[in-house]
């Protein structure tokens, strides 16, 4: 096992994989921006490098700086959290080239599954089922987009090989705005992403989101860990997540999972990663690979009783997984609210001094969060200063656990998001559960 671990994120995700390494008697090497001195992780790493300004361009995307850091740590391996680096394929390359371990998939199937054609193309091969679409990058022959149109039925999604994440697309309603769209999203593409390649799907009006959790091991064994809903999101930012999905049945969670993780071993994968599907009229459809550690991994954890972050350090270090498909049992229900330091109503980031701060606590209550009375939330990164997730046998005693601790949480002297949790706990919808990815911004009328 590692003795030494590069931490190449911050915030609370950090602090995530700083508790499995202590856990593991792996010592921690935290690596921060010059805002960043005073965050939790940093304060209890056994050791620390600054790594640059402020700007993430300037430190926790500058790839060589977070090298150097592991060389002149003695480390043995790099962590990259989520966001960042951590599925930027160059950066796993070049960590593994400059002699340390990357705690994730090969840079080979982070660079496949960042081309979203190559990644449908994996899974088709593999038997998982995806969004009826052109099957292919589209070529600039008019007459033939619009036969693959015609034959895949209005309306359709446009989308970049290169993006993801809900970068890079456009629906179209009509034959009558294809060709135009066609050549804006490849332009649009072109500028973001490098990449002018597109493709299209059907486009499905009214579906949930929900994700299956994989983890693979270097001996060819892959498990998954049951899924995920992630339904409840605004402009593409997640803002509750849970686990189990409701309504999902076992059948269904059998019959997905199992072709997850077939695509896994079909493809070497190697880690822990998410397989994104839109879920509509019973039926899953395959839409993008995640192949990092999820900000939502939690809600998995709790239901799941298995420490993901503990079993990417194993993984990477050639240990086989430490448990098999037969012992992941799903129990219980998990919810998770992401608190963002953000204005309750128009959603302005709001950074600034944490003034006072209680955390809930409880049977049943987790808080992944680096923050603490005094902390200065800095303007430069993502608003999230924190995760609540609330655990309990059924999904209506996660849901009452959940409005118990957000009444009971304290953090004064910045905004936080705290107030549409609540609202959204008492929303009817939601209570029920199964709302759809337009839900929430339906109900913000927006
Ligand atoms: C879609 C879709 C409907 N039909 N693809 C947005 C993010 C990216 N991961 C894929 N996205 C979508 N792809 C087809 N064929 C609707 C979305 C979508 C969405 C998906 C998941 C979560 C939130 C979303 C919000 C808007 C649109």
């Amino acid at each position: 096992m590692f003795e030494k671990i590069v931490i190449a994120n911050r915030g609370e995700i950090a602090l995530r994989i700083q508790r499995a390494c202590r856990e593991m008697g792996i010592r921690t090497v935290a690596i921060h921006s010059e805002a960043d001195r005073n965050l939790k992780h940093v304060l209890l790493a056994d050791e620390s490098v600054c790594i640059g300004p402020a700007p993430s361009t300037q430190s926790y995307l500058n790839v060589p700086a977070v090298i150097s850091a592991a060389e002149v740590t003695d480390a043995q391996a790099i962590h990259p959290g989520y966001g960042f680096l951590s599925e930027n394929a160059e950066f796993a390359e070049q960590v593994e080239t400059s002699g340390f371990v990357f705690i994730g998939p090969p840079p080979e199937a982070i660079r496949t599954m960042g081309d979203k054609v190559a990644a449908i193309e994996a899974m088709k091969q593999a038997g998982v089922p995806c969004v009826p679409g052109s099957d292919g990058p589209l070529g600039d022959d008019p007459a033939e987009n619009l036969r693959i149109a015609e034959r895949i039925g209005y309306p359709i999604i446009i989308k970049a090989a290169g993006g993801g994440g809900g970068r890079g697309m456009r629906v179209v309603h009509t034959e009558a705005t294809l060709l135009d769209s066609i050549s804006l999203t490849r332009s649009e593409a072109g500028a973001a992403f490098g990449n002018e390649s597109v493709y299209m799907e059907k486009y499905l009006e009214n579906p949930r989101h929900i994700e299956i959790q994989v983890l693979a091991d270097n001996h060819g064994n892959a498990i998954y860990l049951g899924e995920r809903d992630c339904s409840m999101q605004r402009r593409h930012q997640k803002v509750m997540e849970e686990a189990p999905a409701p309504g999902i049945t076992e059948e269904q969670r059998r019959f997905i999972g199992e072709r997850c993780t077939r695509a896994c071993r079909e493809m070497g994968y190697r880690g822990a990663g998410t397989f994104e599907f839109l879920y509509e009229n019973g039926e899953f459809y395959f839409i993008e690979m995640n192949t990092r550690l999820q900000v939502e991994h939690p809600v998995t954890e709790m239901i799941t009783g298995v420490d993901l972050v503990r079993e990417q350090i194993r993984i990477a270090a050639g240990e086989p997984l430490s448990l098999r498909q037969e012992e992941v049992v799903l129990r219980g229900h998990a919810l998770e609210c992401r608190i963002n330091a953000e204005d309750p109503e128009n959603f302005m980031p709001s950074p600034g001094t944490i003034t006072a701060y209680h955390a809930p606590g409880g049977l049943g209550v987790r808080i992944d969060s680096h923050v603490y009375s005094g902390y200065t939330v800095p303007p430069y990164y993502d608003s999230m200063i924190g995760k609540l997730i609330t655990f309990g046998p059924t999904r209506e005693s996660a849901v009452a656990r959940m409005r118990t601790a957000l009444e009971e949480m304290v953090v004064e002297g910045i905004k936080t998001n705290i107030p549409l949790h609540q609202k959204l706990c008492e929303d009817q919808a939601f209570i029920e559960g199964g709302t759809n990815i337009h839900y929430l911004e339906k109900k913000l009328g927006l």
